[in-house]
């Protein structure tokens, strides 16, 4: 693999509106991340994902952007935004936007200027067809439940959106919207950014001309999820391409991209030496057990199949690139609460599941709170839920016939709103998040779960993702953590997570006993030191058997 600047980094997911408030507006903004980019670089992170912050009516919580030139005037101005830039240069730290293309809002210009006049130059930019007798032109789902389409009133038009109808998809096949879309990417590239997170990038090719598509209807509304038809579409490289041309290659830029359901054989395409983005997100855990139905239907993933997940994944892509690990991120549940069984779950445990993100091959993004082991959200009414994904998923459990508390209860455990709570600071009032009403709940939890009676603890989870961030930037180790092979160890052992990563002149055992009851393990060779741990002691059994405690997850070179 050839050598990248990021490559050895470690990078942080920041939720704007739930990070820090400075102005008691009950919203979080841009200074309140400048204010903490300290307690960042503490923690050990380089690179700063910050979902979006332009200008939006917030329709889905800034994936709806109605300006890309401009900061939405709850998180500041453009001046914070340089303020933030340069701040994070000073600390060498490199900040990301978030980059959402495939749909804008439909309070952008190009849109009013569209549904003004749909046959005209701007009704290009977006997706705008007849209906059919007196129907939607085809029966696409939106994501988010319902028609893809939306009457353009006054006519018999419509226009798609595969999200919300606030979010009106980007006519990609049109040139002009390309071009637009590039220049606004390198207006942000001058102004200092080091790159992008790429939000649902496979969306923007469609599988043309639109009809009616073939496969059965999924769920009672006749519909068919997008998902399927995006297995039609052919030709989103060329896209990709271009885009990749046009913008970040031009920068040496860190990319990730957003990519579902990938084949097998694209993952070259997408993150080779030539690929599209520098890297993408492994979702392989996150949507395994996920029913297609719905949230009220979906599996819970047990310790063995999490393991064989992130496996799956270090062997797919091998040599091919760089993944990048996430344990959750602002569309998931706390990975804690998904990966752990809730019987399980305490201090060791969240240690244990952030050595094995950390140790596995990859680009580890933290997401807000998960260093302090932020968890779900005991909500205990559907009014506490903001988002419309979830109350989407409520409905779809009631027609399916659950009562109101059994599919308030399902939605619960997969609402993305359990990580989209207010980062928990401390324990005065709104856990020091905002002085003001914050904009969603405070998890009831914060007293137990916040920073400050962390920091200042070296056996705090909060200490112990310093120690996995310095691991990776500690010259007798980094090269093995960062480039080394992983490979399986034991993998047929119940409970037991293993893995090698094997570098040049090195070999470092990772071993996690995933239960509460003690395992006792067998080396491929004698321990030579050990390097991590996450309780007090090792215990060895002879000079090639370790007991393992419930959780105990060690790093150790063979
Ligand atoms: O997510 C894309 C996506 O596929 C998700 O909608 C996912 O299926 C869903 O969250 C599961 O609940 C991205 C963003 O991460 C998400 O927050 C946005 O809502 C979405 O794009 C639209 O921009």
């Amino acid at each position: 693999m050839t050598k990248k600047w990021w490559h050895g980094k470690v990078a942080y997911q920041i939720y704007p509106k739930s990070f820090n408030d400075t102005t008691g507006s009950g919203i979080g903004d841009l200074k309140g991340i400048t204010q903490k980019l300290d307690y960042l670089k503490e923690l050990g992170i380089d690179i700063i994902w910050i979902s979006p912050c332009y200008c939006t009516p917030f329709a889905d919580q800034g994936y709806d952007i109605s300006d890309y030139y401009n900061i939405d005037p709850v998180f500041g101005n453009m001046d914070d935004m340089d303020e933030l830039l340069a701040e994070a240069k000073k600390r060498d730290m490199y900040i990301l936007m978030d980059l959402v293309v495939n749909h804008c809002s439909d309070e952008h210009e190009w849109f009013k200027k569209a549904m003004a006049n749909p046959d005209g130059e701007y009704g290009k930019y977006f997706y705008i067809e007849e209906g059919k007798d007196g129907k939607e032109p085809n029966n696409w789902r939106s994501y988010f439940g319902g028609s893809a389409w939306e009457k353009i009133p006054g006519t018999d038009k419509y226009y798609l959106h595969l999200f919300h109808k606030k979010q009106p998809d980007l006519n990609w096949e049109n040139e002009k919207v390309r071009k637009e879309i590039y220049k606004m990417i390198n207006w942000w590239f001058d102004k200092g950014l080091a790159g992008f997170r790429i939000d649902a990038i496979i969306n923007i090719k469609k599988a043309l001309p639109i009809i009616d598509y073939c496969y059965t209807p999924d769920r009672e509304d006749g519909f068919v999820q997008p998902q399927k038809m995006l297995k039609d579409a052919v030709g989103v490289g060329e896209f990709l391409t271009e885009l990749k041309n046009e913008t970040f290659a031009k920068h040496d830029a860190f990319t990730v991209g957003e990519v579902f359901d990938e084949r097998e054989e694209d993952i070259p395409l997408f993150i080779g030496e030539n690929g599209y983005f520098s890297s993408m997100f492994d979702f392989n855990e996150t949507i395994f057990g996920k029913s297609k139905n719905g949230w009220y239907d979906c599996s819970p993933i047990t310790p063995d199949d999490y393991k064989r997940c992130c496996f799956e994944t270090q062997q797919r892509v091998g040599d091919i690139g760089m993944i990048s690990t996430i344990i959750e991120n602002h569309d998931e549940p706390r990975g804690v609460s998904h990966y752990i069984p809730s019987e399980d779950l305490s201090e060791t445990a969240k240690k244990f599941l952030g050595t094995m993100q950390f140790m596995l091959r990859g680009l580890p993004f933290i997401y807000q709170g998960q260093e302090i082991g932020m968890e779900n959200v005991n909500f205990t009414s559907m009014d506490q839920i903001d988002d419309i994904s979830t109350r989407d998923q409520y409905k779809v459990a009631i027609n399916a016939g659950l009562s109101p508390d059994e599919a308030f209860a399902a939605v619960k455990k997969y609402s993305r709103d359990n990580s989209r709570t207010p980062f928990q600071w401390d324990t005065s009032e709104n856990a020091g998040f905002s002085t003001g009403k914050p904009w969603l709940m405070v998890s009831p939890d914060y007293k137990r779960i916040n920073v400050a009676s962390q920091i200042n603890d070296p056996d705090s989870l909060l200490s112990y993702y310093k120690k996995l961030t310095a691991l990776r930037k500690n010259p007798e180790y980094a090269e093995t953590v960062v480039y080394g092979k992983t490979v399986p160890y034991l993998p047929e052992v119940e409970r037991l997570m293993a893995f090698k990563r094997v570098g040049d002149n090195q070999t470092l055992l990772v071993l996690g006993n995933f239960q509460t009851k003690p395992q006792i393990v067998k080396l491929p060779s004698k321990c030579k030191k050990v390097v991590l741990n996450n309780v007090k002691n090792v215990e060895f059994v002879s000079d090639t058997e370790i007991k393992l405690e419930g959780y105990q997850a060690l790093v150790i070179e063979i």
